[in-house]
């Protein structure tokens, strides 16, 4: 079996200060990608949320039901167990925090650790004891695809088309891995540091399909940044070009909208005691 995490530190129930001192301290890894594993916990939080569906109330944070399989093994999710793995050293520092809790709680202190702005973020996600409320398959997106899709996917989530283009902003953080999505490298030049340097790049970059036998992505002159065909088409499409424009040369703005945006990803279908206040 492998070996259980060393404990190094404990907290009484509801220090959430204490699990976002927990969960900073493990970011910097400079043997892990490049340099952080703020990225990859932020896609957590990401795949973790992104499995609403309004009209039905299903999916979502709430139950960390990626503990289960077959959530686990969807290929969209291939690369997430970095993630949770890396977690399960803080949840045996704060055992009684929820994955539910602590998964959306560290795509959080990521982005605010690797220079974004505040999340709005609120415990009360709570665990299933099993995977009998997972979701069917094919909610999350497909990078090979469209504007069509990606407003099938975000408005199902109950999103409009300027919250598409605002949350899309976080893949100026970390990269596409061959063992995990098939796509390589990454969107800009500072995969760490949460800025608008993915609009920027979008904007100001020319976008070439790169030659290669893997999947269709696209590549700048120099070969090493990438787009996929979902991220161009937020500069194809007309209503979205202009929060992309918007945004590559506000940051404020962006991180203004990217902050509610992620905030309102992260508590989709859960139910909490009260509304925030308005
Ligand atoms: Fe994403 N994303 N994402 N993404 N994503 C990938 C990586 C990251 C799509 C596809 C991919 C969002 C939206 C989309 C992150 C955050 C967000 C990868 C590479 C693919 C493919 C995975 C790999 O190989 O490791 C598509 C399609 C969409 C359509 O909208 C949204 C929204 C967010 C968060 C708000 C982050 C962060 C990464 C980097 C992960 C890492 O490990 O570096």
């Amino acid at each position: 079996p492998p070996a259980l995490p060393v404990v190094t530190k404990t907290s009484k129930p509801g220090d959430y200060p204490a699990v976002r001192a927990s969960i900073a301290d493990l970011l910097d890894n400079d043997n892990y990608d490049d340099g952080s594993y703020g990225p990859v916990l932020v896609r957590l939080a990401w795949h973790a949320s992104g499995t609403y569906d309004k009209k039905t109330g299903t999916g979502g944070s709430n139950g960390a039901t990626m503990r289960f399989g077959p959530e686990c093994e969807w290929a969209a999710n291939a690369g997430l167990a970095v993630a949770r793995g890396l977690l399960e050293k803080v949840k045996a520092e704060h055992p009684w925090i929820s994955y539910a809790d602590l998964w959306t709680l560290a795509g959080v202190v990521a982005i605010e650790q690797m220079g974004g702005p505040v999340i709005p973020w609120r415990p009360g996600r709570v665990d299933d004891a099993d995977g009998s409320r997972i979701v069917p398959d094919g909610r999350l997106p497909d990078a090979t695809q469209g504007a069509k899709h990606l407003r099938d996917v975000f408005h199902r989530m109950g999103f409009d088309d300027r919250d598409i283009v605002a949350l899309s902003g976080a893949h100026t953080l970390g990269r596409c891995h061959a063992d995990r999505s098939g796509f390589v490298g990454p969107w800009t030049n500072a995969p760490t540091t949460f800025s608008n340097l993915y609009f920027q790049e979008l904007v100001n970059n020319k976008w070439k399909p790169k030659k290669w036998d893997g999947p269709l992505q696209y590549e700048d002159k120099t070969g090493t940044l990438m787009m996929l065909s979902s991220d161009l088409a937020l500069l194809s499409d007309r209503t979205f070009r202009k929060w992309v424009h918007l945004y590559a040369k506000d940051e404020e703005a962006f991180f203004k909208d990217f902050s509610v945006a992620f905030g309102k990803l992260l508590e989709l279908g859960v139910p909490f005691p009260q509304q925030p206040a308005a």
